[in-house]
């Protein structure tokens, strides 16, 4: 494939997140796109939003958790970005800004220091982390029926469409993250729960493994700041008009939501 050829790719899934419409997947046009090359055209997309003047607040990384594989068919984990038009505050969400929208309940990581792959381990990212921080990603693929392939997922950065931080910031030196849980109740009732050790065994351990994936694929560096969300806990869950979702987490509080 050509330069030009992933640029149009990369400007594809933009204009569908932008026009909120669902479009083909693109090995259906490019049946031997490979995931390498789907990293290749999510760098070209970031530059996209980048040009329109926005900034790179984050990394997510996605399929980290057995359940979320299982839902999504991958057989491993892969990252996306995070801009700061992403955030959106706690409260209300309006749907009608999304194309087929999902919640994940996650943990997100805030670095104080600086990550750089590609041997990055477990105790290197907590003597990084400044804090850890109770979250929620809105995911919305902009594939029909948000059915995709690895490489189709990576090109159209691994359906990140929002994410919405809770209140608390909690240091997490001492503390056993493999043992933090969180349960989602949907109009007051539990919905789905999982625990820290879903996450790659342990949720530093998706942070690790972002920074050795970004070395390997972009010889790119975790910058202090940078946040991180280190993928669903659980399946993903269909959001609906009307719904009060709230997901609390043992040691960091909670987050939630209103559908409208
Ligand atoms: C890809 C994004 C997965 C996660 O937390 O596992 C993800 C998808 O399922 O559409 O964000
Ligand atoms: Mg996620």
């Amino acid at each position: 494939m050509t330069q030009q050829q992933y640029q149009e790719l990369a400007r594809r899934t933009l204009a569908a997140q932008e026009e909120n419409r669902e479009i083909p997947m693109l090995t259906r046009e490019f049946p031997a796109l490979t995931r390498a090359e789907g990293y290749q055209i999510q760098a070209l997309r970031e530059q996209l939003v980048l040009d329109q003047g926005h900034r790179l607040v984050g990394y997510k990384m996605g399929a980290t958790s057995l359940a979320k594989r299982r839902q999504m068919g991958s057989k491993m984990p892969s990252y996306g970005r995070l801009f700061e038009h992403y955030q959106l505050p706690e409260g209300e969400l309006a749907l009608d800004r999304f194309i087929h929208p999902k919640l994940e309940s996650e943990i997100t990581f805030q670095l104080g220091k600086p990550l750089k792959g590609p041997f990055v381990t477990v105790p290197d990212v907590l003597s990084a982390t400044r804090y850890i921080i109770p979250s929620f990603e809105i995911i919305d693929s902009r594939y029909e029926g948000f059915q995709f392939t690895g490489p189709d997922v990576v090109s159209d950065n691994i359906s990140a469409s929002s994410f919405v931080l809770g209140q608390q910031r909690v240091d997490p030196y001492g503390m056993d993250l493999t043992q933090l849980g969180a349960t989602l109740y949907i109009d007051g009732e539990d919905m789905a729960y999982g625990t820290g050790s879903e996450i790659l065994g342990h949720p530093a351990r998706a942070v690790a493994e972002l920074a050795n994936l970004l070395w390997e694929q972009e010889r790119r560096i975790l910058e202090p700041g940078i946040l991180i969300m280190t993928g669903s806990l659980t399946a993903a869950t269909a959001l609906q008009r009307g719904q009060r979702l709230k997901t609390v987490f043992s040691m960091l509080g909670s987050v939630e939501l209103h559908i409208i």
